[in-house]
């Protein structure tokens, strides 16, 4: 690795925390300082045993500018996961996605600018808008942004923040877009943990409308190593789509969970549609596949849902209090105070 410390914001979440495990395994000089807000979806356990002479965690918020200055001076690279990231609670408060990923995202590019220093940021491919269920159409770099729920839009505006910044200041930044990413340590809010802790809770599987909406899931560590990739390669003011060709409807990722799980493909409740549902994101990856001679190698799907279902069987500890957290709030619509 180019870089030898590296602060990773929101390194304490879901992708921040396998990307942390993974580059100080792979990465012997390597230090990392995580600055992570812990909101409800860190888990310091997703840290733990970590090297104390090469890795240390500040809790803190990207929003604040003078502890965001005093780590970014110690730093040569950032690469920013902290986010507020979940579309269904951005439908019900907007609020702390305004703030953490336009003003946090501004906060860091300001002190990037000061200290000169290289910075990737971590985007999605809901930034692009959604696509018509029947087609064959992909996003590209090109693709112009049209965000539908307040999450996307925020994340959207962090992307045209990172571009202006590159632009007018020259920053060295670059940003990925990624499609939705599963495997362990996500939090149980998200359709695939979700499902899974629901069987495993006793709890019937629940699908958002038709169930038909389509995504393209990247395993995390797929996720991880384009990362670093990007990092260690990306040109300032390049964009890089990470994506794996594996698009599944909602209904039938929930079908092969539950018969992997031994239960019946019936056994789910159709409940209310997501106000705004995206109906499918698919990303080309080709452009960025070959700049960063970058492929995604866990594309065996089913064999990849088997090795999350099993992770999550055997950490019941890790999820358990969250689980029924996350469930109250799904009853109330999120619409309940953190
Ligand atoms: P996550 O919700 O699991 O983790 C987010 C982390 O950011 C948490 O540890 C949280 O405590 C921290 N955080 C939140 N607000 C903060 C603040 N103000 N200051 C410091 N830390 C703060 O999210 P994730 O799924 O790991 O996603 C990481 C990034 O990847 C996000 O930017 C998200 O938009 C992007 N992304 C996620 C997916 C996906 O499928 N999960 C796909 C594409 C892109
Ligand atoms: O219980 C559920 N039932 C259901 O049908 C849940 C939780 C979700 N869904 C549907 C909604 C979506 O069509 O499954 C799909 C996936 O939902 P989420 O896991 O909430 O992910 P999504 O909204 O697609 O966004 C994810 O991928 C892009 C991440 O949460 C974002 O952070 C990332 O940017």
């Amino acid at each position: 690795m180019h870089y030898q410390k590296i602060l990773v914001t929101g390194g304490a979440g879901f992708i921040g925390s396998n990307f942390v495990r993974e580059v100080l395994q792979k990465e012997q000089q390597v230090q990392i300082t995580v600055l992570d807000k812990m909101t409800y979806a860190a888990n310091p356990a997703n840290l733990a045993g970590l090297p104390s002479d090469r890795f240390r965690l500040v809790v803190g918020d990207i929003c604040d500018a003078d502890l965001v200055d005093q780590l970014i001076s110690q730093s040569d690279a950032v690469i920013n996961f902290a986010a507020e990231s979940h579309n269904d609670r951005s439908l019900a408060n907007p609020t702390p996605f305004l703030s953490t990923n336009i003003i946090g995202t501004y906060t860091l590019l300001e002190a990037v600018r000061q200290y000169q220093v290289r910075y990737h940021h971590v985007s999605t491919d809901e930034v692009y808008g959604d696509l018509p269920i029947e087609s064959n159409e992909q996003f590209t770099e090109q693709s112009a942004y049209q965000p539908s729920s307040p999450y996307s839009a925020t994340k959207a505006s962090s992307d045209l923040l990172v571009k202006a910044w590159v632009r007018s200041f020259g920053i060295n930044a670059t940003i990925s877009n990624s499609s939705n990413n599963y495997g362990p340590y996500q939090h149980v809010e998200k359709l695939i943990p979700r499902t899974i802790t629901n069987i495993l809770a006793g709890q019937r599987p629940k699908v958002y409308g038709s169930g038909q909406q389509v995504r393209d899931w990247l395993h995390v560590a797929d996720h991880v190593r384009g990362l670093i990739a990007a990092l260690e390669r990306g040109q300032a003011g390049q964009t890089y789509l990470f994506g794996a060709n594996t698009e599944r409807n909602n209904q039938s990722v929930i079908e092969e969970i539950l018969r992997q799980m031994g239960h019946p493909t019936d056994w789910l409740d159709h409940v209310a549609d997501r106000p705004g549902h995206d109906q499918r994101y698919a990303l080309n990856a080709e452009r960025t596949k070959q700049e960063l001679g970058w492929t995604p190698i866990m594309t065996d799907f089913s064999a990849g849902l088997a090795e999350t279902i099993s992770w999550y069987r055997s950490h019941s500890d890790w999820w358990a209090s969250s689980k029924k957290v996350t469930e109250t709030k799904y009853q109330s619509k999120f619409q309940s105070a953190d």
